[in-house]
C-alpha cells in the first residue's frame, strides 16, 4: 500500500528513513554518555531525561501539504526538518541553556535554528526550545548530516504541552476560547513552578 503511495521514489523513501533513524540513535547515545559524564564529574546531569520520536507518515504528508510541498523525497529532506525528533527533559529552566551551550559546542552538530518559545511563548501558552540541527553520521563508506528537530524543556513545561495535547486530541483541535485562556493560565502557573524550583535551588547552592 505505502509502497504504491510512493510510486517509484519507494526505495529513495524507505533509505531517507533510515536515515532519520540513525540520527535518532546518535543523538540518544550522544545524550546517554553526556548525561553519564555529568553524573560522574558533578553527581548532578542538567538532562532529567530523553525520549525520541519519528514523525508518522500521515503527519509528514499533512506537513508537506501545509507548506506545498510537492511529494518528493528532496523536498522531504530540504524543507521538513522535524523527521527525527528528540525531546530533553530537565529539572530546572537554567539547565536547559546549559545544554544548549554543550550541544552549541560539539563539533558533530550544525546547530542550523534555534526558536526560543521560552522567551517568546506561542498563544497557545507553549513554551519550549526547539532547535533544528544537522547530526554528523558515519556510514559504513560515507558521512552524511541528517536533520533533526531538538526540543529541550523542563518537567514542568513537557507536563503543560503534553497534557494540553491530549486535550487538543480529545477536542479535534477546536478547543473552547474559555478553556483555551485556562491552558494559558495554566501555563503561567508552569512558568512560575519552574521560577520558584529555580529560585529554590539558587538559595540551597549559596548554604
Ligand atoms: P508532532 O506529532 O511532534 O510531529 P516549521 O514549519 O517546522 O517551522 P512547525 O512545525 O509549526 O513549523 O514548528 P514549531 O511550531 O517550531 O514546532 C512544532 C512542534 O512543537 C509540534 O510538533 C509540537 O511538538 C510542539 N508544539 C508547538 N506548539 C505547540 C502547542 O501549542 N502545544 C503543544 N502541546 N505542542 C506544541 P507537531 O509537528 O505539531 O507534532
Amino acid at each position: 500500500e505505502i509502497e504504491e503511495f510512493f510510486g517509484d521514489q519507494f526505495h529513495q523513501w524507505r533509505e531517507h528513513f533510515r536515515y532519520y533513524e540513525m540520527a535518532i540513535t546518535e543523538l540518544e547515545s550522544d545524550l546517554g554518555i553526556i548525561d553519564l559524564d555529568w553524573q560522574t564529574r558533578l553527581g548532578y546531569s542538567p538532562i532529567e531525561h530523553v525520549k525520541t520520536r519519528m514523525k508518522t507518515l500521515p503527519s509528514i504528508v499533512r506537513k508537506m501539504k501545509r507548506k506545498d510541498l510537492p511529494l518528493e523525497v528532496s523536498a522531504l529532506w530540504e524543507h521538513v526538518h522535524d523527521v527525527a525528533g528528540i525531546r530533553i527533559v530537565t529539572s530546572f529552566r537554567d539547565d536547559i541553556y546549559e545544554i544548549l551551550r554543550h550541544l552549541e559546542a560539539r563539533d558533530d552538530l550544525d546547530i542550523i535554528e534555534i526558536k526560543d518559545y521560552i522567551k517568546y511563548p506561542k498563544p497557545s501558552g507553549y513554551r519550549s526550545l526547539h532547535l533544528i540541527v544537522k547530526t554528523k553520521v558515519y556510514l559504513a563508506e560515507r558521512i552524511i548530516w541528517v536533520p533533526a528537530e531538538i526540543q529541550i524543556r523542563t518537567l514542568a513545561m513537557d507536563f503543560w504541552a503534553a497534557t494540553e495535547h491530549k486535550l487538543q486530541y480529545k477536542y479535534q483541535h477546536d478547543v473552547p476560547e474559555s478553556s483555551k485562556e485556562e491552558l494559558i493560565e495554566a501555563a503561567l502557573m508552569a512558568d512560575a513552578l519552574d521560577t520558584q524550583m529555580g529560585r529554590i535551588r539558587q538559595e540551597i547552592l549559596k548554604k
